[in-house]
């Protein structure tokens, strides 16, 4: 692994990210789909918008978690972009929105260096205020929606209603979108990094190569954009020739196309969050409890025991600047796309290295029942 982070002299950051404001997933059953991330991953309901705010042709229910907020779209009628993007790709991400001051300049700065505009400044308004939206598209058929919304007090925006069912199981500790991740096409990868970096004005941290990431099977290249101020990380994969079909090229068979691998959360206690998210039904990669056997070796001291990990699965690496701990959720959702990751970071800045090969093997035996490798 070689940093690649460079100490330049700091030029203004022509689109200056305060952090990920939504998630909008399109979804066959949206209503589901809420009780599902309510239940197992401990949302808690928001906003809702659909027939009873007037709309016609979708719904959609928005749910939260400290910082998370995830809106989840389904339509109401047949013949619609939500239904087609359904049928294409299965439940999977529409939109990064991103949280801005500007979402006029944002939109301005980033055309201006070649995106393909996707919303033209929009201003929504209601009893609460205004919010202002703008978008671009990017991979696939992912777009990344701009918001201002310091002129807004309502619960959502404008459009939504506030939601309050009954039906609250309580939080599961998640804080905070770690980072995304992006499957591209073969030979993509470049062109979706220098995207970031052009029209995005992101810098690349880390690069990986095919040597550091590839087992007997899986191969993969990836390589991590941050914006300035680190607060937005998306890492981009692309696949690899390897002995058996990437796990990349398998994402993107099935997704049909570019897209969003993994969500990885952050928590501030893996431990009693992977407990809880366990007991409510979400299901995790397993890696041989070998793994355990030389982890002291490999990372050191640690805060916690090596024996509360090894039941639960969690995974643990260490960089210069700490360590981390993570664990992968099985996909989501039909296909084998979409999936969690959770995170707990002690100082370390990468994404777990040292945890690809157990990782990748465990995500080939997955592959190996499904039939697909
Ligand atoms: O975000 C990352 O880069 C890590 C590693 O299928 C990773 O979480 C990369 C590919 C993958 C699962 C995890
Ligand atoms: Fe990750």
């Amino acid at each position: 692994m070689e940093a690649v982070e460079t100490l330049e002299p700091q030029v203004a950051d022509f689109l200056p990210l305060n952090g990920t404001d939504y998630i909008e997933l399109y979804v066959s059953n949206a209503r589901q789909a809420a009780h599902y991330y309510q239940t197992a991953f401990g949302f808690q309901p928001l906003a809702h918008a659909g027939l009873e705010t007037g709309l016609r042709d979708r719904e959609s229910y928005v749910v939260v978690q400290d910082k998370i907020r995830l809106v989840l779209t389904s339509p109401l009628v047949g013949g619609t972009d939500i239904g087609r993007h359904i049928d294409q790709h299965g439940d999977g991400v529409r939109v990064v929105a991103l949280w801005v001051d500007d979402a006029t300049k944002a939109f301005d700065e980033t055309t201006g260096r070649g995106a393909k505009p996707f919303m033209q400044p929009t201003r929504e308004e209601d009893e609460n205020g205004y919010v202002v939206r703008s978008g671009i598209h990017t991979y696939g058929d992912t777009v990344h929606i701009f918001v201002e919304r310091s002129g807004y007090n309502g619960v959502f925006m404008p459009g939504f209603k506030a939601w309050n069912p009954h039906y609250r199981p309580s939080e599961v500790g998640l804080k905070y979108v770690d980072h995304m991740v992006g499957n591209v096409g073969w030979n993509e990868m470049n062109q979706w990094v220098n995207f970031y970096a052009d029209v995005m004005g992101f810098k690349q941290l880390v690069s990986f190569d095919d040597n550091d990431i590839s087992t007997d099977y899986t191969a993969l290249m990836s390589k991590v954009m941050s914006n300035g101020n680190g607060r937005i990380k998306f890492p981009i994969n692309e696949p690899a020739e390897g002995k058996k079909k990437s796990q990349v090229e398998e994402y993107l068979d099935f997704y049909g196309g570019s897209g969003i691998q993994h969500i990885a959360v952050a928590t501030d206690n893996i431990v009693e969050t992977v407990i809880m998210l366990r007991d409510r039904g979400v299901e995790f990669l397993k890696v041989p409890d070998a793994y355990y056997d030389d982890l002291k070796e490999r990372v050191g001291e640690i805060d916690e025991a090596i024996e509360t990990l090894r039941p639960l699965g969690i995974l643990v690496d260490r960089d210069d600047e700490g360590y981390l701990l993570q664990l992968f959720s099985k996909p989501v959702c039909p296909r084998p796309t979409l999936f969690f990751e959770i995170i707990q970071r002690k100082g370390a800045k990468s994404f777990g290295k040292g945890n690809f090969k157990a990782l990748f093997e465990a995500i080939e035996r997955e592959q190996e029942l499904r039939g697909t490798l």
